[in-house]
């Protein structure tokens, strides 16, 4: 079982592990599947694995989402993950093991980009104000700096065109440097 091969964690990965998180909208997967083509490495979208592989509980009405079996999932990406060579993608990151990644990149919009962004995705109501709210508040910045160290977790904007641009080049370039870094 996937709950019996636990990376030990000082067993060096041939590939480094990628996490991008944010508040939903802020560009995650448009930068995760450009990232994925460029360097061949593998986007794992824990919303569509979790409901994939029956990962969501029951539905949260007030939140108006399902709510994540989170066990089952870790235990279902722990071979992948060891492994290495993935980029994660959620919007949630404080209930990943710290040890599987190398790097946590955490993306940012302001408020009027999310708040169109989000609209065109048909959210409104309690469901919109706390997406905005989450993202005001960083809420998600604050939980990667208290899951993981500081010096592996990056906050980067990701509202034009050229931000995309200039994202993806400087994570290749982290890519890079990490395989120079870690040459068997
Ligand atoms: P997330 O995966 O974080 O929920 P997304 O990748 O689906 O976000 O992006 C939400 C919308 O914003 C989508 O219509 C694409 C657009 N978008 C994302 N990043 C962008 C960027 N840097 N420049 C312009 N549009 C962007």
């Amino acid at each position: 079982m996937a709950m019996d091969m636990e990376c030990v964690p000082n067993i060096k990965r041939d590939a480094p592990n990628i996490l991008i998180t944010g508040t939903p909208g802020v560009g995650k997967s448009t930068l995760c599947a450009q990232l994925a083509e460029k360097t061949g490495m593998r986007w794992l979208e824990i919303s569509k694995i979790a409901k994939e592989n029956n990962c969501l509980e029951e539905y949260d009405e007030e939140y108006k989402c399902p709510i994540l079996d989170e066990d089952k999932l870790l235990d279902g990406l722990e071979e992948i993950m060891c492994q290495g060579g993935n980029i994660v993608d959620y919007h949630s990151c404080e209930f990943f093991p710290e040890r599987w990644f190398d790097v946590v990149f955490v993306l940012r919009a302001d408020n009027t980009t999310l708040y169109d962004r989000l609209r065109g995705r048909g959210y409104e109501g309690k469901k919109l104000e706390d997406n905005i709210d989450c993202e005001i508040f960083q809420v998600i910045l604050d939980e990667a700096k208290n899951s993981y160290k500081a010096d592996i977790v990056h906050e980067i904007t990701s509202v034009t065109e050229v931000q995309l641009q200039e994202n993806l080049e400087r994570i290749v370039l982290w890519i890079q440097d990490w395989f120079r870094n870690n040459e068997c």
